[in-house]
């Protein structure tokens, strides 16, 4: 058996920025417009008007301030209300293996390493860009990269599952070198013209480079234990796949078919679920409270990880012991605890330890206590 060990992150940040002024003024417009376009019906009875959004809730409801795009063009043109992006040739990059590459180079030349030096490749995301090829098998060919590639989805988990997948190959010898990359393009997913929701993601992509912790050759974070679980849920939900055409109302762009959510319900049965099992997991490993410096959790709510931050540690976190990213980020679904963890890091001595965990649909927990090694 081999101790694995991330030797390398990666995050490629969308150059596009959306705050909650700019979104909620787009928002605001969309339901102006709507409204009229049904104030014969409003009038009736026979229809609810929309309301308007607000800043000043988003930021009390879910600490976010603002958000990464790949397009915000059309997302604040209230006659769009969705992302553009440029439909790709078949021979070009897919979108999500580009970004994707530019995250896993990030993380190659942290550690360095050579795109051809890679034997496993998982493309772990919320969403693929298409069915297949795997998204994963392209990024392989793009770095470069040997062995074998594929994707898979646990949505807001997708990242740790993956960490704990390749972990466990590099520990039996079945991969030697493994990347896995979170590509997630939120926005193209997101009902921008639900107020519930509509403020709720970003895009983004991480990737996280795990070795042979004999192989490393400078600063590493030692992967001492995962555990991955899930349990049937239908409050976080989507109906699009690829029996899309055989249902009807498709082609009208039906409601359920973008990211559907019981915010309240999730926030509630989610809290108690997640401090369980990073319980259950530090007990079963011997670790303490006391030994864990920092956590990186995921990032869809800040009162959410203040509760779990303090459940887990059993105080206040420290300033700087639980990094938010979602301010700036919102939910950027399984890459987030990915970004706290890669941008809030690189201080922690010898020896000192730390907790990833993510959360989210299905519902999927996964967490991962590694301990910093720097010689
Ligand atoms: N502006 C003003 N008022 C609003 C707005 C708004 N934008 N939205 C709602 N309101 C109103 C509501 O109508 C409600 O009014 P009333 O009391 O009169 O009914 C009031 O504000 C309160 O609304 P809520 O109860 O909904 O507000 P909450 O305090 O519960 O906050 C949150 C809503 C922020 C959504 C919160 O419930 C939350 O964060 N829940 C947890 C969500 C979560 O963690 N989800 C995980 C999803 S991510 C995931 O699993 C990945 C999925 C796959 C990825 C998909 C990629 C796109």
């Amino acid at each position: 058996m081999h101790q694995p060990a991330i030797t390398g992150t990666g995050v490629f940040t969308p150059s596009q920025v959306i705050t909650n002024d700019e979104l909620v003024a787009a928002f605001n417009a969309y339901a102006d417009r709507w409204n009229a376009d049904h104030a014969a019906a409003i009038a009736a009875g026979a229809a609810e008007p929309m309301q308007h959004s607000s800043a000043e809730f988003i930021v009390a409801a879910s600490g976010i301030e603002r958000r990464y795009v790949l397009d915000k063009s059309g997302v604040l043109d209230p006659a769009v209300m969705h992302p553009w992006l440029p439909e790709r040739r078949d021979e070009e990059p897919g979108v999500m293996a580009e970004m994707g590459v530019d995250a896993c180079r990030q993380a190659l030349a942290m550690a360095g390493v050579e795109g051809a030096e890679v034997d496993l490749i998982l493309c772990a995301a919320s969403n693929h860009e298409r069915a297949y090829p795997a998204i994963a098998v392209e990024i392989q060919q793009l770095l470069g990269a040997g062995g074998f590639a594929f994707d898979m989805n646990v949505a807001c988990s997708s990242a740790t599952f993956g960490i704990q997948a390749a972990a466990d190959m590099i520990r039996a010898g079945s991969a030697r070198k493994a990347l896995v990359v979170s590509p997630e393009i939120c926005s193209a997913h997101l009902e921008w013209r639900d107020r519930d929701c509509h403020f709720i993601f970003g895009d983004v992509a991480t990737a996280v480079l795990i070795e042979r912790e004999e192989d490393a050759t400078g600063p590493r974070f030692t992967i001492r234990s995962t555990r991955c679980a899930t349990q049937f849920s239908n409050n976080i939900r989507n109906n699009n796949g690829f029996l899309r055409r055989t249902r009807p109302g498709h082609m009208e762009d039906r409601r359920d078919m973008q990211f559907m959510q019981n915010g309240r319900k999730v926030f509630k049965e989610v809290l108690p679920l997640v401090s369980a099992h990073i319980a259950a997991h530090m007990e079963a490993e011997g670790v303490a409270a006391a030994d864990l410096k920092r956590l990186w959790l995921h990032q869809a709510n800040k009162t959410m990880n203040d509760y779990i931050g303090k459940k887990v540690l059993g105080r206040e976190p420290l300033p700087g012991e639980q990094p938010n990213i979602l301010q700036d980020y919102a939910n950027t679904s399984s890459a987030g605890s990915i970004i706290a963890f890669a941008q809030h890091s690189a201080d922690m001595t010898d020896g000192q330890m730390g907790l990833i965990c993510s959360f989210g649909a299905g519902y999927s927990v996964g967490s991962v206590i590694v301990e910093r090694r720097l010689g």
